[in-house]
């Protein structure tokens, strides 16, 4: 089984970190290749951010299709262009927020998510309420370090950990939700000091889409995420175009794009 774990920021040393945490929990046999587009932000912390990350994960999507992978992982927690890569998609699509609010509410009457700039906290009460889990969701908080610090930054872990002690208490939540794909690597650590689950929801993504594939499940070909109609589009997007026959999913897009070679990890090698 192929899982392909997109990070749509273009920072490839988050992508390596996403790489090996979702290995990590995958099973044997299952490789997970953890890629980021050519083309988008290099971190992903508005509304704009988020917009002009969806061409290249549409990008990846396609290439994916193309080379037979069995089901992808939207690995950040905006879940950007989560629909339209359903209806390009045959295999599961899973978005980090997504899962990792749904795996909370497994765990716990109520969660709260601890994200990076206040400024995206507005999104994820959006996703809450998409996923309908916004009964369970009792506070997102910011931690106010910048996606990129978090990797370069020595007391990031310090004062996330203490983001999450201070969220508990406010919300009265038994769960906590990180709510960016670059603090996978911190899980095990923060809930051990609060004494409380910690969802990475890149972790979580993986095995829900390993399951899925399992059950032998795919995205539904019918109704909302059928193949979009064909039809031209101009300018930048003017690859975008998708093939005639939209049974046939044939999607054009992506090769011409020249999308680079995805940095597989096959899964018995990478555990450290
Ligand atoms: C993420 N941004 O998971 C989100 C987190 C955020 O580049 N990867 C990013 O702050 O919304």
């Amino acid at each position: 089984m192929r899982i392909r774990v997109i990070n749509p920021n273009t920072t490839w040393s988050m992508t390596r970190l996403i790489g090996e945490c979702a290995s990590a929990v995958a099973s044997t046999g299952v490789t997970v290749e953890a890629v980021s587009p050519t083309m988008g932000p290099a971190s992903i912390e508005s509304h704009y951010d988020e917009a002009l990350a969806v061409p290249g994960i549409l990008a990846e999507i396609a290439r994916g299709e193309a080379e037979g992978v069995d089901g992808y992982v939207i690995a950040c927690f905006g879940d950007p262009g989560l629909e339209a890569a359903r209806e390009l998609a045959r295999g599961p699509v899973v978005g980090i927020a997504e899962a990792g609010m749904r795996a909370a509410t497994y765990l716990g009457r109520s969660f709260s998510v601890v994200t990076t700039l206040g400024r995206t906290r507005g999104r994820a009460w959006d996703l809450a309420s998409t996923y309908g889990v916004e009964k369970a969701c009792r506070g997102v908080h910011a931690c106010e370090i910048p996606v990129l610090e978090l990797e370069t930054s020595p007391d990031a872990q310090e004062r996330i950990t203490q983001a999450c002690r201070e969220a508990l208490a406010l919300d009265e939540s038994d769960v906590i939700v990180l709510g960016c794909a670059g603090m996978a690597d911190l899980c095990a650590h923060i809930s051990d000091a609060i004494g409380a689950p910690v969802i990475d929801g890149v972790a979580a993504a993986v095995v829900t889409v390993e399951g899925l594939v399992r059950l032998g499940l795919r995205t539904s070909g019918i109704n909302e995420y059928a193949t979009p109609p064909a039809k031209a589009y101009t300018g930048l997007l003017a690859e975008f175009q998708l093939g005639e026959d939209p049974a046939a999913r044939n999607l054009s897009l992506g090769s011409e794009i020249g999308v680079p070679a995805p940095h597989s990890l096959p899964n018995e090698q990478s555990r450290r």
